[in-house]
C-alpha cells in the first residue's frame, strides 16, 4: 500500500532526489489559461459570463452573489457547524491578532531617522475552491489574516455550482457572512484571478489575490504575478511524520491517511528510526483505510509515488531528511518531541507531540492552514498577517545629518559613476561640502 525507502546507512548527498514528490506541471497549464484571462482583459463580465457558462455549465446574470443569499446561507447553516466556524475563526483571529506589526523608528544618526512603517494593501481578492474541496475553514484562513491586517477592501470568489442554483456553495456563502465578508462572486478558474487582476464592471481590480485553487487557477496566479501579488502557488497538500519507536503506529497512521483524504496527488510520508514502528504502521493501514469513506482515493495517494516511508538510522538523520523534504505539514512524533521539534529548520507548519494531529491544524488550532507546498517551506511561510503587509522605509534627515552623509554618498556615487548622484546631495549645500 505504501513503498518504502531505507536510507539507513549513510545519506545521499542530495537527498531531495531520492525523497518522494508530487511534480505539478503548471508550465504546461500557462498556455491554456492565458486566452482566458486576455479575454476578461478586453471584454470583463462578458468574458466572464461566458467562461463561467463554458467550464460550469451555469448561465449567470450578474456573477456577484446577492445579500439576500449570504443572508440565507448562514441561517440555513447547520448550528453544529456554526459554532465550530465561529470558534475556529475566534481561534485563528487570536493568533493573527499577534502578528500585527508596530512601525519602527529607528534613529540612524542625530537628526536623521528611518521609520519602518507597515500598510496593508488596498485591495485582496480570495479565491475559495469549488468542485470536490468545499473548504469554508479555508475562508476562514484567508480572511482573518487579511481583515487583521487591516486590509480595507475583500472580496470573496468561488466556483458557480449548478445544484446550488450558480451560486458558491452555501457553506462557503455562510461562512463569508459569518465573517463579515459581503462582496462575493460566483466565479471560479483562471477567469476569477483574471477578473481580480484587471476588474471588471462588476468586480473592482484587486491589488492581491490569495487562496488555494486547482492547476488552473495556479497557472493564471503564475501568469498575473507582478500584475497583481499573489500568496503562493499551493500546490497538492503533503504531510510529513518524524516517528521513533515511541509513536503510536495507530496515530501515525491515521495522520497519513487524514492529508490523503484530500486528493490522489496528496503525500504523506513516514520518516522513522524504527523498523518496528514502520511494520506496525504498514500493518495498521489497510484496516484504517478501508473503514474510511475516501477509500479509493486514499489508496491511490498513498501508493503513488509521492508518499512512502523512509527509515532512518536516528534521530539526527531524520531532522537532514524532514528538513531536505520541508513540508507543509510536519509532525513530531517522538520522544522529547518539543525538543526535536526545536530542531527543525524547514516546514510550513510543526505540530509537536501526540495530541497536535495535523487536523487540529486545519481548523482549530488558531495556526494557518495555508502553507508552503513541494518544497517551498526552504524559503516561504505560511498565509499569516505579513502577506498583506507592506513595509514601507521613510526616511527623514534633517540638514545636519544630510550633511553628515553627504562625503560618503559623494564617494559612493563617483565608485559607481553616477556623479548626479552626488550633485543631488551637493546642490543642497551650495556645493560647500568638499567632493
Ligand atoms: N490540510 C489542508 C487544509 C484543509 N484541511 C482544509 C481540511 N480542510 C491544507 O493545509
Ligand atoms: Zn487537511
Amino acid at each position: 500500500m505504501i513503498s518504502r525507502i531505507d536510507l539507513r546507512g549513510s545519506l545521499p548527498d542530495d537527498l531531495r532526489d531520492v525523497l518522494p514528490r508530487a511534480e505539478l506541471d503548471v508550465e504546461a497549464a500557462l498556455e491554456k489559461v492565458r486566452p482566458i484571462c486576455e479575454d476578461v482583459r478586453h471584454r470583463g463580465a462578458a468574458a466572464v459570463r461566458e467562461l463561467t457558462a463554458r467550464f460550469d455549465g451555469v448561465g449567470l446574470e450578474s456573477a456577484r452573489v446577492p445579500a439576500e443569499a449570504l443572508a440565507r446561507a448562514l441561517e440555513e447553516l447547520d448550528p453544529a457547524v456554526r459554532a465550530a466556524l465561529e470558534e475556529s475563526i475566534r481561534r485563528a483571529r487570536l493568533v493573527h491578532r499577534d502578528q500585527r506589526r508596530t512601525d519602527t523608528t529607528t534613529q540612524v544618526v542625530p537628526g536623521g531617522t528611518v521609520t519602518e512603517r507597515w500598510v496593508p494593501v488596498d485591495r485582496v481578492g480570495l479565491y475559495v475552491p469549488g468542485g470536490r474541496a468545499v473548504y469554508p475553514s479555508s475562508v476562514v484562513m484567508n480572511v482573518v489574516p487579511a481583515q487583521e491586517a487591516g486590509v480595507p477592501s475583500l472580496a470573496v470568489t468561488s466556483p458557480a455550482q449548478k445544484e446550488f442554483g450558480g451560486l458558491p456553495h452555501p457553506t462557503i456563502l455562510a461562512a463569508c457572512a459569518l465573517l463579515g465578508v459581503d462582496e462575493v462572486y460566483a466565479v471560479g478558474g483562471a477567469q476569477a484571478v483574471a477578473m481580480f487582476a484587471y476588474g471588471t464592471e462588476e468586480c473592482r481590480p484587486a491589488t492581491m489575490v490569495t487562496g488555494p485553487g486547482n492547476i488552473w487557477v495556479a497557472a493564471a496566479k503564475r501568469l498575473l504575478k507582478g500584475r497583481i501579488g499573489i500568496d503562493s502557488e499551493a500546490g497538492p497538500t503533503e504531510i510529513a511524520i518524524l516517528a521513533d519507536e515511541t509513536a503510536d503506529p495507530v496515530h501515525v497512521a491515521a495522520d497519513l491517511i487524514s492529508q490523503a483524504e484530500h486528493d490522489v496527488i496528496a503525500a504523506s510520508v513516514l520518516v522513522t528510526t524504527s523498523v518496528e514502528l514502520a511494520d506496525a504502521v504498514e500493518k495498521e493501514l489497510p484496516g484504517q483505510v478501508a473503514a474510511t469513506r475516501h477509500s479509493e482515493r486514499i489508496t491511490e495517494a498513498l501508493a503513488g509515488r509521492q508518499s512512502g516511508i523512509v527509515l532512518v538510522s536516528g534521530i539526527d538523520d531524520g531532522l537532514k531528511v524532514v528538513d531536505a523534504y520541508a513540508a507543509e505539514h510536519l509532525e513530531i512524533q517522538t520522544a522529547d518531541a518539543r525538543a526535536v521539534a526545536a530542531r527543525v529548520r524547514n516546514a510550513g507548519a510543526i505540530f509537536v507531540g501526540p495530541y497536535a494531529p495535523v487536523s487540529l491544524g486545519d481548523y482549530m488550532a488558531g495556526s494557518n492552514h495555508v502553507l508552503p507546498t513541494g518544497g517551498c517551506a526552504c524559503h516561504s511561510s505560511g498565509l499569516s498577517v505579513q502577506t498583506f503587509l507592506r513595509g514601507i522605509h521613510v526616511v527623514d534627515y534633517t540638514r545636519e545629518a544630510l550633511a553628515g552623509a553627504a562625503p560618503y554618498v559623494c564617494a559612493l556615487a563617483d565608485a559607481e559613476d553616477l556623479p548626479a548622484h552626488g550633485a543631488a546631495v551637493r546642490a543642497r549645500f551650495d556645493w560647500e561640502v568638499p567632493a
